[in-house]
């Protein structure tokens, strides 16, 4: 594609022989893995296969990072998705997990060169955790799983610049 004839480099929707890691915490188990389900079916139905994903579950968000980590360290996937979910009325310690979730998983993408999705709910109310995981405002797992294909994509053709 090209924009007044200077070439444009952008990511694709096709999946097809790339390998996906999936962390989950199994804290608020019951949002996170309708995440997972649908980070699943967003990767299948975009060409991915079956065998070439691994869900990992892990504690809570705090843990979603690091285990992130450890699965870059295998250098066995193209990209992982990061999945959690937090819930602010159910915890007070919100803040601090939530910030370290972010800052988390943001570094070791930026360490590792793993394009890695962030998929971890920050919701102010278990009403929202249910709008976002699978009802009025969509499912967030299948949206992270696209960021996740689009950006596998990406830096294939960034490589082939
Ligand atoms: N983990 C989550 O993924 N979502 C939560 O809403 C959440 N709430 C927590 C509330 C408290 C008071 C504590 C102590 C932990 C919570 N965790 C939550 C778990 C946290 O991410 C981590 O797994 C544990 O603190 C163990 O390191």
């Amino acid at each position: 594609m090209t924009i007044d004839g200077v070439k444009v480099v952008e990511g694709l929707f096709q999946a097809q022989g790339k390998r996906f890691g999936i962390v989950a915490s199994r804290w608020n188990g019951f949002f996170a893995d309708r995440l997972v389900e649908g980070a699943i079916d967003a990767l299948v139905r975009h060409g991915a296969s079956r065998d070439d994903i691994s869900v990992v579950k892990c504690p809570g968000s705090f843990e979603v990072p690091m285990v992130t980590k450890k699965l870059a360290e295998t250098k066995k996937f193209d990209a992982i998705i990061s999945l959690g979910v937090l819930i602010r009325g159910a915890t007070p310690h919100f803040d601090h997990i939530s910030a370290e979730a972010t800052k988390g998983i943001a570094s070791v993408s930026m360490d590792s060169g793993i394009p890695v999705a962030f998929g971890v709910l920050t919701c102010d109310s278990l009403e929202q955790a249910i709008e976002r995981s699978g009802s009025k405002a969509g499912n967030k797992g299948v949206e992270a799983a696209m960021a996740a294909i689009e950006m596998v994509s990406l830096y294939d053709a960034i490589e082939g610049l």
